[in-house]
């Protein structure tokens, strides 16, 4: 009956059912109270209404009166807020081990590329049943990844990664909008989910790539020269990057911060916001050095280097003598 008139849009996700679930149940509720409301007013209306003969008297207020509906609300209300916080942190968190896709918005498309290599501009092919989680970030304004069917839909934002992820549970093709207006063709920011079954989503993937985005860091990495100083041994003038990423980190002001992907651009686009103890700030931004295409190879290469049997360990055999360091010129921070 609903299908040409559908109340819900396509629910193909794992969040998908908790969210309407929650949703649900606040409709519910608001609409009792609603029908309670309007009820006594008109009852009310009707039974104090003014006739004659009959005085007003004044009331003074009853204390088991104001406690009941104090305290039913509290419980109504603490349901919701636990509930909510449940399906929230659960929707927020990225299972350990999701699939990894990098996404860049701009005006006005969407850039993605997974962690095998494969890109795509508008369209992200996943397999059904496995967790995606998608790092994100922005190369001008403020965009939003939004996919109603999936229940989902994060900011992005320039200069910082966003993180969002999602289990896909029906194959088919879904709705990706942009949700945050972005400028003149921000309604033209569309694109589609492909979920794909996983037979096929692996011949999809066996498609032309240029290979591994962690393998396209490594060679940014030699490239910019960041080998020179980040070295595998301890005789660099930067720290050794094996196993950093997802490590806690001290910094020479005392602090301590987690190794996530956000920390990883920090310190590549303003190496001296936080400095690693125990080394000295010498190590230029590479802020306009590198696009954000190749920030998030970078990254990719640094996260591989933390991963077990590490693919970048041969960097340093490539490299064995310290080279002289040639800063970048432009907005170098050198000191
Ligand atoms: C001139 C030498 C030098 C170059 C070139 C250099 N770095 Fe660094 N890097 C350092 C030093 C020194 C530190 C530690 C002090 C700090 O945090 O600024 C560091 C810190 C880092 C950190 C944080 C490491 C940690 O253990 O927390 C990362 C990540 C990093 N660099 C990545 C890069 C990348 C990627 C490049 C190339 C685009 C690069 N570096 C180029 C010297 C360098
Ligand atoms: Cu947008």
């Amino acid at each position: 009956m609903f299908d040409n008139f559908p109340l819900w849009p396509d629910r193909a996700s794992s969040t998908a059912g908790n969210v309407d679930a929650l949703y649900i149940f606040l409709i519910i509720v608001s609409g009792l109270m609603t029908l309670l409301i309007f009820t006594a007013v008109v009852y009310f209306a009707a039974r104090y209404r003014r006739q004659h003969g009959v005085q007003a008297e004044q009331i003074e207020g009853s204390t088991p009166l104001e406690l009941t509906w104090s305290i039913i609300p509290l419980f109504v209300f603490m349901v919701i807020f636990l509930w909510g916080a449940v399906v929230y942190f659960k929707g927020r968190t990225p299972p350990r081990d999701s699939t990894e896709v990098y996404v860049v918005a701009k005006q006005w498309m969407w850039k993605l590329e997974h962690a095998e290599g494969q890109r795509e501009i508008n369209e992200l092919h996943v397999p059904v049943g496995r967790d995606v989680k998608l790092i994100m970030t922005s190369q001008d304004v403020i965009h939003s990844f939004y996919v109603p069917a999936f229940r989902m839909k994060q900011d992005v934002l320039p200069g910082r990664y966003t993180v969002a992820w999602f289990r896909a549970t029906k194959p088919g093709t879904y709705h990706l909008f942009c949700a945050e207006y972005c400028g003149t063709q921000h309604s033209g920011m569309i694109g589609s989910i492909v979920v794909m079954e996983p037979a096929q989503f692996e011949a999809w993937m066996s498609g032309g790539t240029t290979g591994p985005l962690s393998a396209t860091g490594e060679k940014i990495f030699a490239e910019l020269g960041c080998v020179t100083c980040h070295r595998t041994d301890t005789q660099g003038r930067g720290p050794n990057l094996q196993a950093v990423f997802g490590k806690p980190v001290l910094l020479q002001d005392g602090r301590t911060v987690t190794a996530d992907e956000n920390y990883i651009r920090e310190s590549i686009l303003d190496p001296g916001a936080k400095v690693v103890n125990g080394f000295k700030p010498v190590m230029p931004t590479f802020q306009g050095l590198v696009s954000e295409e190749q920030l998030n190879a970078l990254v990719a290469y640094v996260k591989s280097l933390s991963q077990p049997g590490a693919a970048g360990a041969k960097t340093a055999a490539v490299e064995p003598q310290p080279a002289p360091v040639k800063a970048p010129a432009k907005g170098s921070k050198v000191q």
